[in-house]
């Protein structure tokens, strides 16, 4: 799979503050000890651990937030730090592999690819949509505004995050695996038309139908695409470690096939694997999952 290039670069980013909720952040860990840099070099890869970025720790968690963005300023200033990371990484014809950590880190994943690819397309594979803004939030927690907020809406910090680089365009964008939108989310994604694949699509038409219209609504017009994948989006059976479990989910067979569509099309450029939570894990299962969704989309072939 040259489309890939040949070298990796792997970033964790033990980030639990946009979720509010501890054991977010041991994720990287997790992964890595699932043998993730051992089973890319198998694949042919050349992998450089970039190590974990620092995130310092909230004084207090769940205690009454001092706005709706709980703890805005240390997750911009972390996910200015990706950002930067991330950018040197494309500077250097590295593949950008980011670990997390909770959801809210795809800001920085993505502000770093848009410098240096301003029309990149993304896969959003989650059971949320990530589209909140402080207005509309249920909770307060950053990572259920990802997406928004790297689509330039929200709260000017986050939207500033990467200094002026370009927003993601609605248009650029398929969410697959949706099954828990809030109001405010639902109001938003029929405004911008943005392609949201939801369980029932997924049902009714199948993964690979749904990755092959994905597919095309993420490459046209763009040059290259990200792959952000929550480990929600899986079914919780295949997926048990995770802070926000929806019921009726993707199954980890669906979401590896999934993955080798992707890979098959040649047109990854980035990719992040976020909220695995080994707290809440069943003897790692989740973080496994997540290595080999990362190596089909690697181009793992079992033959
Ligand atoms: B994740 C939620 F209200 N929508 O905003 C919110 F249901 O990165 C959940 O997808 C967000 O895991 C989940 O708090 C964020 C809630
Ligand atoms: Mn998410
Ligand atoms: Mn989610
Ligand atoms: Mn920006």
């Amino acid at each position: 799979n040259p489309h890939l290039g040949k070298h990796v670069s792997v970033i964790g980013v033990p980030m639990d503050l946009g979720a509010d909720r501890r054991g977010v952040d041991m994720g990287p860990s997790a992964i890595r000890c699932a043998g993730l840099e051992q089973r890319l070099e198998h694949l042919g890869y050349t992998v450089r651990d970039e190590g974990d970025l620092i995130v310092r720790r909230a004084k207090s968690y769940g205690a009454a937030p001092e706005s709706n963005l709980k703890y805005l300023y240390e997750i911009v200033r972390v996910n200015s730090e990706l950002a930067e990371a991330v950018a040197g990484m494309v500077d250097q014809g590295r593949f950008p592999l980011v670990l997390g950590g909770d959801h809210s880190i795809a800001i920085g994943t993505l502000a770093g690819v848009l410098r240096r690819k301003p029309s990149v397309g993304v896969i959003w594979y989650d059971s949320h949509g990530d589209v909140n803004t402080a207005d509309t939030s249920p909770s307060g927690n950053i990572h259920g505004m990802a997406l928004a907020a790297a689509m330039g809406y929200g709260h000017p910090a986050l939207v500033g995050i990467g200094g002026g680089c370009p927003s993601v365009q609605p248009e650029h964008v398929a969410i697959i695996g949706a099954r828990s939108l809030d109001p405010g989310e639902q109001r938003f994604l029929k405004e911008k038309g943005m392609a949201v694949y939801t369980m029932h699509e997924v049902d009714k038409l199948g993964i690979v139908r749904v990755m092959e219209l994905a597919l095309e609504r993420v490459t046209r017009g763009t040059s290259g695409v990200h792959v952000s994948v929550d480990l929600d989006g899986l079914d919780p059976a295949d997926a048990p470690g995770v802070g926000t479990p929806v019921a009726a989910g993707i199954s980890l067979r669906e979401s590896l096939l999934a993955m080798e569509m992707l890979s098959d099309a040649g047109v990854v450029t980035s990719a992040e694997f976020v909220e695995v939570n080994p707290a809440l894990d069943i003897r790692n299962r989740t973080a496994l999952a997540a290595v080999e969704l990362i190596t089909s989309l690697f181009g793992e072939k079992i033959l």
